[in-house]
């Protein structure tokens, strides 16, 4: 599974390539964010510019705060001609549902940010220096000619800002910013879709959030901080599962934690570890060596087992990791 070759493409070739293309098909990764669904959207409008035959699919559901970029969704309508991938680093992030796996088998194009891409598609236009991947969609519009609707800035700023925390994240460069500016400029409703993405919550969220607080624990001299939620907890709240997302980046917030951790229960029974790190610390070597992986200051793993000992084997891999010699980092 790791002899895929891919053609690298800059954004120049890529835009030449969707200028050529129709009747194209734009495959989101399952269980979908704000990056894949912002850049289905706006490159479904940017192509639809183009008077092009094109239509966006997902495995999942479009989470209902996403709703409002509202891309055609795929009904087996057109014959599609021509697949592309955004945001998608692998093909087992495609999913199973709504008829995705067909059209997954042959990805001809694919525009992507994550470093971990495993060059699935037969042409990708791949920069892990882009926080996100609609910041190099930007440019691929751009070159396309396609100019940039208030409602494609809409969907574009919606990628960019939830990848970056609301630019918070160390992915966030001076180019994620000079993007986002463009999009102002092209009218995008900065307040209203902050206000959406990052100061509202469901209630349910909140209730899940109050639980998930009452068993804060503290590790290692406090350099460890642990949230849990279990499975029966998660249903009791009624929250839907993929707005527990952002509660990993509680226990990271207080201060002298250098590792917070939040264990969400499975459906399975399972274990859903979250490792966050402070500046200095490897999420990823720890997630790793539990079977998991991830990024430097945000990685995760799968336990099974009960919850003591889901926290002995992570909290055994966090000791390890805060007392090993300090590397660069
Ligand atoms: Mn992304």
């Amino acid at each position: 599974m790791d002899h895929w070759m891919t053609e690298q493409l800059n954004v120049q070739q890529m835009a030449q390539r969707l200028l050529a293309a129709d009747n194209i098909l734009i495959l989101c990764h399952k269980n979908p964010d704000g990056d894949t669904i912002g850049c289905g959207s706006a490159l479904y409008y940017a192509l639809k510019a183009l008077e092009k035959t094109t239509a966006v699919l997902c495995s999942d559901t479009v989470p209902s705060r996403y709703a409002f970029t509202n891309p055609r969704l795929f009904k087996g309508e057109f014959e599609p001609r021509t697949v592309i991938a955004v945001d998608v680093a692998g093909l087992q992030l495609f999913g199973e549902n709504n008829g995705v796996p067909q059209f997954a088998r042959h990805v001809d194009l694919c525009i992507d940010h994550h470093a971990g891409n495993n060059g699935y598609a037969d042409f990708t236009l791949l920069d892990a220096g882009a926080a996100a991947a609609a910041e190099l969609l930007y440019q691929v519009i751009v070159e396309m000619g396609v100019p940039i609707s208030t409602h494609i800035a809409d969907c574009l700023y919606t990628g960019i800002a939830t990848d970056t925390g609301c630019f918070k994240f160390s992915s966030t460069t001076a180019n994620t910013h000079t993007v986002a500016a463009k999009l102002i400029e092209a009218g995008c409703h900065v307040e209203e879709l902050n206000t959406l993405l990052f100061d509202t919550k469901p209630r349910a969220r909140m209730e899940a959030e109050r639980i998930a607080r009452n068993h804060l624990e503290y590790y290692l001299d406090g350099r460890c901080a642990l949230i849990y939620l279990t499975r029966d907890e998660i249903r009791q709240s009624g929250v839907d599962p993929a707005d527990l997302e952002e509660l990993t980046s509680l226990p990271i917030s207080i201060e002298g934690v250098k590792v917070g951790l939040t264990l969400r229960q499975q459906p399975g029974g399972s274990y859903r570890i979250s490792v966050r790190t402070a500046k200095g610390v490897d999420a990823c070597a720890i997630a790793r060596r539990l079977g998991g992986g991830g990024h430097t200051r945000a990685a995760g793993c799968e336990l099974l087992g009960d919850l003591e000992n889901a926290k002995n084997a992570i909290l055994a891999e966090v000791e390890a990791e805060l007392d090993a010699p300090q590397e660069e980092a």
